[in-house]
């Protein structure tokens, strides 16, 4: 059975339970939205145009008293809380002591604290270094600035579905058109994206069609030699791609371990290992975007540990700094250390406030909690959501691991894209107080990235709301 405790790990002093006060959004979320869209750029998206006053375990409490379930976790980020008592602690000191130097300019010792814990806790049985960042995207651009400079090799290897970020070099490796790089070309021409091993989705790759769908009764054995196929596929897809162009002109390959926007898909098994074993051959460095998946997120550290896999350069951000930015690069000493000195650097990577934070994230994980914790929220969101699979037509899967899960919604049979259902699915949770993101190349997928320390009450609460619209949905579709 099982167990998590009702209140968060560090519970503050903000109700753990669902409010709806007023309509969401309310009045003054309502008139502080129209003031930001008179001063902020039409450029920034919003999923829920309501204003937040605080947050701490699973929930947002907005400025009109609404107290919202927090599915979201500001897209992976806060993990350990968005309130949590370590992170502050650390931080309010460091902010007494001083809030910059420029790790260039003079150091500091808290960046060479979190480079080390992330040498030791990082896959791979190798001496390693870290270089630290702000953003997530600048994690990936600096492994691939690391990865040429170590291969002297211009191309960089991607796939499709992959997300890696918004920025110049960035946008061209993350797979989706609109919105990332609609209108902001020309892309790089170095960058080149190969099949991915998509098991609900195999056409991409080419493969057997409709394996891996909901793969039950006794379907099991077919559905693990269908994944294995789908994945020796798309590694055959891979080998021609690097061909094509010669493989020895990859400086990298950049994969996530669990594809974060492009849908939460989960590699066929033996992909990843795959591309480790192609990445050896050619002596391509293999880049492992840990950055929505990783630090704990999954029930392990990193996500690649689930498939025994080790990058020879892992990225992390997002959870690493419990809301402070602060990215990661860690890697294979040798290849870290092939940059000329001077070479990496900027003006805020690894801030004194974001280091101290991360060294309090650490703490958070040191005793495992939190990493069961993923693995029962997990257990909990199986449990209430599989069902759907079999209550409805359009629940084509429910997938993830650990505390990164999604539903993906498709017609039965054809499995044609039904975007329309994940967002009234969505709008319909977000109107009861219960905050979902969607994501997905088609927009099809409403995924769940709950902090790992919400109440497991609270959980169900979220869960059986969203259960509870994706039935209505559902069968107001069968109604059509
Ligand atoms: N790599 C795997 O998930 C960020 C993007 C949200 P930054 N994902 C959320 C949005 O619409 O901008 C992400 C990721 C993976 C890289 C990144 C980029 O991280 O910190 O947003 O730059």
């Amino acid at each position: 059975m099982t167990q998590i405790a009702d209140a968060p790990v560090h519970a503050g002093s903000l109700p753990q339970s669902r409010h709806l006060a007023t309509a969401v959004p309310g009045p003054r979320s309502r008139a502080l939205h129209a003031e930001r869209r008179a001063e902020v750029s039409d450029g920034f998206g919003t999923v829920l145009p309501v204003f937040v006053e605080s947050a701490d375990g699973g929930i947002l409490q907005d400025v009109d008293g609404n107290r919202l379930i927090d599915l979201a976790s500001g897209i992976a980020v806060t993990s350990v809380g968005a309130a949590n008592a370590r992170v502050r602690e650390r931080v309010t000191a460091q902010l007494e002591r001083f809030t910059h130097t420029c790790f260039m300019v003079t150091e500091y010792d808290s960046f060479t604290q979190v480079c080390r814990w992330l040498n030791e806790h990082t896959p791979g049985d190798f001496e390693k270094r870290t270089a630290l960042f702000s953003t997530g995207a600048e994690a990936v651009e600096n492994a691939v600035k690391i990865a040429r400079s170590a291969t002297g090799r211009p191309h960089v290897l991607v796939f499709d579905e992959a997300y890696h970020g918004r920025s110049l070099l960035t946008m061209a490796m993350t797979a989706k058109d609109n919105p990332y790089r609609l209108n902001f070309g020309p892309l790089p021409r170095e960058v080149v994206r190969a099949a991915s091993a998509n098991p609900l989705r195999p056409s991409v790759t080419g493969a057997v069609a409709g394996a891996g769908a909901a793969g039950e009764a006794g379907a099991a054995r077919d559905a693990k030699v269908a994944g294995e196929e789908i994945a020796a596929r798309a590694l055959a897809s891979v080998e021609a791609t690097l061909a094509e162009h010669g493989a020895e002109t990859f400086a990298a390959m950049v994969i996530e371990p669990i594809q974060g926007e492009g849908g939460f898909i989960v590699p066929a098994p033996g992909f990843l290992a795959g591309l480790r074993r192609i990445a050896d051959e050619h002596g391509i460095v293999l880049v492992i975007d840990e950055i929505q998946a990783g630090m704990g997120r999954t029930g392990t550290l990193f996500a690649s540990e689930h498939e025994g896999v080790a990058g020879d350069i892992t990225l992390s951000a997002k959870a690493l700094a419990g809301g402070l930015p602060l990215s990661a690069v860690t890697g294979r000493a040798e290849l870290m250390n092939a940059v000329h000195a001077g070479g990496l650097g900027g003006t805020y990577a690894g801030n004194p406030l974001a280091c101290e934070a991360a060294l309090a994230v650490f703490e958070e994980f040191e005793d495992g909690t939190l990493l069961a914790r993923a693995r029962e929220i997990e257990a909990i969101a199986r449990e209430v959501l599989e069902p759907l699979t079999r209550q409805t037509a359009v629940v084509a899967e429910v997938r993830g691991r650990g505390a990164m899960l999604a539903l993906e919604f498709a017609e039965p049979g054809t499995l044609a894209p039904r975007p329309d259902l994940a967002a009234a699915i969505s709008k319909a949770c977000h109107a009861q107080g219960v905050l979902t993101l969607t994501c997905g190349t088609h927009g099809n997928v409403i995924r769940l990235l709950p902090p790992l320390v919400i109440g497991a009450e609270l959980l169900r609460d979220g869960l059986d709301v969203l259960r509870a619209a994706v039935l209505e949905a559902a069968g107001a579709d069968t109604a059509r």
